[in-house]
């Protein structure tokens, strides 16, 4: 961005326009944090009227600079700016209402209620961590479609507590090996957190430990724009990232609050707010800005948009085919032939039947998934040989080899599922990543964001219960399993077979408004399905398998996974006995008892016995068996030993299943 220059005066008036609305909002507001957007005010003033890349019209334009506001707390930073410089559907009076219900000024930043805002954060280090994956798809997208449409950089303002959280680590470190010097980190160096002085918690030298780790860092005076200007302008040369620690007073301007933690997350108090106006020479009510300051902004918010109009020619001289590849990429569409390959794919396995785990199975499914389906960024936290994640054809992402889209995210669950957070969001690109299902609590937080902000993102995390055996329960998932399916707008599957688990890869990709499970078996698992039908019977999260025969079933058998296939060994074992069962197969039990009143009455079925097979915690299942149901599962965690005689030792076995049934039978 080329902009006239602005002096420290009118610098200054900008700025504090800033802190004032910030001031107003949390005042009215009766909560709030408005020490960081005091505090922070002269960096983001820099950022957004001398470097930024973006026209506030468009908040959408796909080669703008991201902006993440890493520090959620300071939310009503993001919102007074994108009010300032004129983003639509940013008005005074939804400054006014800040953090009331349904307002586009929530507490936190959410992506999904408020144009401009590019990540929803409040989780500290998440934020930071997001902005990674971002840096990284701007590489990958700018290597396969080029420069001239894919240009732009990734700015983060990160707090003091974003750079305590552990996932920082994990964030920093990638970012360094991955050399991603698009990425540039402004700390709100003002060392002050809730409890007060961050000398009392902490003493890291976070200039050393950000270099330690590949990047370019320094400090700055974080109230002298000029200074700020010049560390990014140095910063943009880097060939490295580069963390740029902005020394700042929080709650700037506020006599008494201002440099202590009184500032951070309380309204000042109309005392204050005015002793703070007064000390800034900021005049007029609340909300009010001054005519030739907000003319001023909004000629800075205006400012890309000649840049963005060349961008638009650009794309428009493209040809169609690689114009409408790129905006296909953008939308996430998915590929027409992704669910014609899957199909293909499942009659191929039902006309030659293979006996393999389902992480075995999954990646079959790639093979065939991965040359139809170019945006798919695969990627693994280490254990790539465990959870089979790579294809044959695959490369891995570098920086010599931006095209690659195999990303090895070393020993960095949590890393990860941010870093896919962030390519996910960046646009371009569809993405999954692998671990142990264990390790899905390593991830969570990263997971649960992906939930709320509704981003396809798919988990393939295999070693999916006590099946794993040897490695024993620190290994053993076995409460992963409900606790994910408990998380609002998460599927989870967990497939019996290769064809349910070409069907489950069909779910997760045609997803597009929330992220994925794929719960995999580390254990061999002999085919339960023949047919290679083109409808996807895990659609609706369970199926009648098999029917009762000779007669209404006396029995349903619900399981999922590895336990199908004990259910169905014991559909057989009753049989011998006089027994008439079914069997359900339930690669998602969320999902069936999200399905209306009537369908999933019909597959559940009026059975007078219902049993659940699952080794994992019974937690969740009495939506289908009822509390008086019979549960053949988990209560306490594994052991370890070999999985079959693991699998004895914990009674999960056709012949308990046949003994649950038998006893509810003679009642
Ligand atoms: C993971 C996580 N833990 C705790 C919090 C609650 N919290 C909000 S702000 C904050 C720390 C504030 O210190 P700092 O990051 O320096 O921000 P500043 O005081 O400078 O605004 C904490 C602990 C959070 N948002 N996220």
């Amino acid at each position: 961005m080329t902009t006239p220059a602005i002096d420290r005066a009118q610098h200054e008036r900008l700025a504090n326009a800033i802190r004032s609305l910030a001031m107003d909002g949390v005042e009215q507001a009766k909560s709030g944090h408005p020490g960081l957007p005091m505090g922070a005010a002269d960096v983001a003033t820099v950022l957004f009227t001398r470097i930024l890349k973006y026209d506030a019209a468009e908040p959408r334009w796909p080669d703008r600079d991201r902006f993440v506001l890493s520090a959620g707390h300071g939310s009503m930073l993001i919102y007074a700016l994108l009010y300032l410089t004129g983003t639509p559907g940013m008005d005074l009076d939804d400054l006014k209402t800040f953090r009331q219900l349904e307002s586009k000024t929530p507490g936190h930043p959410e992506n999904f209620m408020t144009a401009g805002v590019e990540t929803t954060t409040g989780p500290l280090g998440q934020g930071l961590a997001t902005a990674v994956g971002m840096a990284m798809a701007e590489r990958m997208l700018a290597a396969e479609f080029g420069k001239k449409l894919v240009d732009h950089k990734t700015y983060v303002l990160a707090s003091d507590g974003d750079l305590m959280e552990g996932i920082s680590q994990e964030a920093i470190a990638l970012a360094g090996h991955q050399k991603l010097n698009k990425l540039i980190v402004l700390w709100d160096d003002n060392g002050i957190s809730i409890d007060g002085p961050l000398s009392i918690s902490d003493s890291v030298d976070q200039l050393a430990r950000f270099k330690a780790c590949g990047w370019k860092a320094e400090r700055v005076d974080g109230h002298d724009p000029d200074a700020i200007e010049a560390a990014i302008r140095r910063a943009q040369k880097s060939s490295k990232p580069t963390l740029i620690a902005c020394k700042t007073v929080i709650g700037f301007g506020a006599p008494k609050k201002a440099g202590t933690s009184k500032a951070h997350g309380e309204p000042l108090g109309a005392e204050e707010l005015a002793a703070a106006k007064t000390a800034l020479g900021i005049t007029g009510g609340p909300f009010e800005v001054a005519a030739d300051v907000l003319k001023a902004w909004r000629g800075f918010g205006a400012s890309g948009f000649a840049e963005r109009k060349e961008w638009n020619a650009r794309l428009a001289a493209l040809s169609e085919r690689k114009r409408g590849e790129f905006e296909r990429r953008l939308n996430h569409t998915v590929p027409a032939k992704l669910a014609k390959a899957l199909v293909a794919h499942k009659k191929a396995l039902a006309a030659s039947p293979v006996t393999v785990a389902t992480r075995k199975a999954s990646e079959l499914a790639l093979e065939a998934i991965a040359p139809v389906m170019p945006e798919l960024v695969m990627g693994s936290a280490d254990l790539t040989p465990s959870n089979n994640t790579r294809t044959k054809a695959a490369e891995d992402f570098t920086p010599k080899t931006p095209k690659g889209r195999y990303v090895r995210y070393g020993i960095r669950e949590h890393g990860m599922a941010a870093a896919m957070n962030g390519i996910t969001l960046h646009g371009g690109f569809r993405t999954a990543g692998g671990t142990f299902l264990v390790f899905a609590d390593y991830a969570r937080p990263s997971m649960r964001l992906a939930a709320l902000m509704g981003l396809p993102v798919v988990y393939v995390m295999t070693h999916d219960s006590i099946g794993l055996g040897e490695d024993g329960p620190t290994h053993q998932p076995v409460e992963q399993i409900a606790s994910l399916r408990a998380m609002p707008n998460m599927r989870v599957l967990r497939p019996a077979d290769a064809i349910e688990t070409a069907e489950a890869w069909q779910i997760a990709l045609e997803r597009t408004d929330g992220p994925t499970v794929l719960a995999l078996s580390r254990q061999n698992l002999a085919p339960v399905r023949t047919d290679g039908t083109a409808t996807n019977r895990s659609a609706k999260g369970a199926y009648e398998l098999l029917a009762a025969e000779g007669g209404k079933a006396q029995v349903s058998l619900f399981a999922s996974g590895s336990e199908v296939e004990i259910a169905v060994a014991a559909r057989k074992l009753l049989a011998d006995k006089g027994m008439r069962a079914r069997v359900v197969s339930v690669p998602s039990l969320e999902a069936l008892l999200e399905q209306d009143e009537a369908t999933r009455a019909a597959i559940i079925g009026d059975a007078p016995i219902k049993i659940a097979v699952e080794a994992a915690v019974r937690f969740g299942w009495d939506g289908v068996i009822g509390t008086d149901g019979g549960f053949v599962g988990m209560s306490s965690f594994g052991a370890s030993g070999p999985y079959k005689e693991v699998y004895k030792h914990f009674g999960i076995t056709p012949e308990a299943v046949v003994e649950a049934a038998i006893k509810r039978h003679n009642g």
